[in-house]
């Protein structure tokens, strides 16, 4: 049966039917049935992933999953053989015994060990979140109250643009146009291609995230900070801000369109010619005038 129709069954059974298949398929194929970009129904694990970052961030995330459930497994067999084998009614005359230097020497030893195997991949994975490979496209957003501002780099397509949520009645569309994801103006970039994106803001901190790739970074103003990703798949990727930054914080989506090579010429062309008379100044911040 495919995976997805056994998902529609196990859906309609409501929350533990959810739970199930979603056990099922963190054992059997990992978060491969997450949906891509955007949260999906009941979704257990990590959304997809979009890039090999955060494709080791999810296997990382599921390593420890597995760590964690096998400590608290045994912890709690621990407690029961207490409390069954040993309550006064079971064991009248408890054991005098004080020390046992084998038994010392391992709950010592193991919690060093298992904390040496989580760093390894641990260093591995941040070492290459900081390695920056070459830049085939560098763009910036901007955190702005309450929305993110683009901008393509000179050699990039030199553009710049401003990106609001798209309101309940300007969603014509819901089926693509997601409730509190879908942006007017998206930013547009090609699949494979590595793009470093330099994170600031305008006015207080806000914080730049897309799950599907593995990327948050703060946005802080009269500050650069700088990610990168490489998106290896096609597809529409939303994420939102990230850290508290007033009173429509829930409202700034931020949404990438990962496209081939040639769309995304298409696409630039046509964003050069649209956005070409855009000032420094926000349109809104224009229209108020
Ligand atoms: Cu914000």
């Amino acid at each position: 049966m495919p995976v997805m129709e056994l998902k529609t069954i196990m859906m309609k059974r409501g929350f533990f039917g959810m739970l199930a298949f979603n056990a099922f398929t963190l054992l059997t194929v990992g978060n491969a049935f997450a949906g891509y970009g955007m949260g999906d129904d009941r979704q257990m694990g990590m959304q997809g992933s979009a890039t090999p970052i955060a494709a080791s961030i999810s296997s990382f995330h599921d390593m420890l999953n597995w760590i964690i459930f096998s400590i608290t497994i045994f912890v709690l067999a621990l407690l029961l053989i207490c409390i069954f084998r040993f309550n006064s009614k079971a064991n009248p005359t408890p054991s005098k015994t004080t020390h046992n230097a084998a038994i010392e020497v391992a709950w010592t030893l193991v919690p060093v060990l298992i904390l040496v195997v989580i760093a390894v991949p641990s260093f591995r994975l941040l070492k290459d979140q900081y390695t920056f490979p070459p830049a085939d496209l560098t763009i910036k957003a901007v955190g702005n109250q309450w929305y993110w501002g683009f901008e393509y780099a000179k050699d990039s397509g030199n553009i710049k643009f401003d990106s609001y949520m798209l309101s309940d009645k300007d969603r014509t569309d819901p089926a693509t146009q997601p409730r509190l994801l879908a942006v007017d103006n998206e930013v547009v970039v090609p699949v494979n291609k590595v793009v470093h994106v330099q994170v600031t803001a305008n006015d207080v901190l806000h914080s730049f995230t897309i799950p599907s790739f593995g990327i948050r970074m703060d946005a802080v103003p009269g500050r650069l900070n700088e990610t990168w990703f490489k998106a290896t798949r096609e597809g529409i990727y939303y994420g939102q801000c990230s850290e508290l930054c007033g009173k429509d914080h829930a409202f700034m989506p931020a949404a990438i369109r990962v496209v081939s090579d040639t769309k995304y010429a298409e696409w630039l062309a046509g964003a050069q010619k649209k956005f070409a008379s855009t000032s420094d100044e926000s349109p809104r911040v224009a229209a108020a005038k």
